[in-house]
């Protein structure tokens, strides 16, 4: 019996600075529904689903970034969400901003979580690879500031098991890595899903601007290939108080085919029937880890952050 899970990749336009969390709630409600017409237990929405992209800024005053957290998850302006989730059967992905006090200290990570269809949370992950740096950098267009303002998680990369199949989390420049998908490869993972804000341009590197889409989809077609796993990628997207951010949210298999993307740069539903069983083919044959790996040679991959030249 095939394991088909219909799966939405809900893609935001832009959430302006000014616009209330109950405004965009509003907004993933109107999407989980279109999901839920379209037949979907899972429904995937971007990193930092809840606010504007606040890392473009440089801020001082600690009250004014916190404004861009939740204390608590769920609590009452996406509770609404949660109740909807359970009422329709349908679970989803979320990032949001997390401000959690744990061992008697504040921390902030940039988080996301995966609740199952009876609205209940049954994952977290926070973010690992933060892109961009921690100083105000006033030659930049906009700045890039996640260095600053989250810690790097401290929850490793996860899997679970929902939805009858073997999901894993990750979130934006994570994608980028090698690493992230294979040490959810090496728990079995069938369907990674993640959320990302990615900039158009790079202010860093502007002769990578225009291969940027490339870039979006080759890290998820080849994370997806390698490790036999389906990929899930959404996008909040759309020009977002002054900076465009790229879309091309899509649904990857483990083939590494894409199997759906959005045209727009705009809320938009693209929705994919994926059977979990899709996988098993690379990863009994070419992909077969125990067969054909060879760790003992792997040892920099662990040891060594940077490269060291001979
Ligand atoms: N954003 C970007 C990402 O990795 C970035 C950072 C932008 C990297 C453009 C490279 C090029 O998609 C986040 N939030 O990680």
């Amino acid at each position: 019996m095939a394991r088909i899970i219909t799966v939405g990749a809900a893609q935001l336009g832009p959430i302006a600075r000014s616009e209330s969390r109950i405004s965009v709630v509003n907004r993933l409600i109107d999407l989980m529904k279109q999901a839920k017409s379209m037949g979907c237990q899972l429904v995937v929405y971007p990193e930092l689903a809840l606010t504007t992209f606040f890392p473009r800024w440089y801020m001082e005053d600690q009250a004014e970034i916190d404004q861009f957290f939740e204390m608590a998850m769920p609590n009452p302006v996406v509770q609404p969400l949660f109740d909807l989730s359970a009422q329709l059967e349908i679970g989803f992905y979320l990032g949001y901003a997390e401000k959690v006090e744990e061992h008697g200290q504040i921390h902030r990570y940039n988080t996301s979580i995966l609740v199952n269809q009876r609205g209940e949370i049954v994952g977290k992950y926070r973010k690992i690879h933060l892109p961009g740096h921690a100083e105000h950098e006033p030659w930049r267009a906009f700045q890039h500031l996640e260095k600053r303002y989250f810690e790097v998680g401290d929850l490793g990369f996860g899997v679970w098991r929902a939805f009858n199949g073997i999901f894993g989390m990750c979130i934006c420049n994570d994608r980028r890595w090698p690493e992230t998908y294979r040490v959810m490869g090496l728990q079995g993972v069938e369907m990674v899903l993640l959320g990302y804000n990615t900039p158009q341009h790079v202010p860093a590197a502007p002769e990578q601007d225009h291969l940027n889409h490339f870039h979006n989809l080759l890290s998820m077609q080849a994370g997806a290939y390698q490790n036999g796993t389906w990929v899930v990628g959404v996008a909040k997207c759309g020009r977002e108080e002054g900076c465009d951010l790229i879309g091309d949210s899509c649904i990857v298999a483990p083939s590494g085919e894409l199997i759906a993307k959005c045209r727009t740069v705009e809320d938009e539903l693209i929705v994919a029937q994926c059977d979990l069983d899709a996988g098993a083919s690379y990863k009994n044959t070419i992909f077969n880890f125990a067969a054909h790996r060879q760790p003992q040679h792997y040892q920099r991959i662990c040891e060594q952050a940077g490269t060291v030249l001979l």
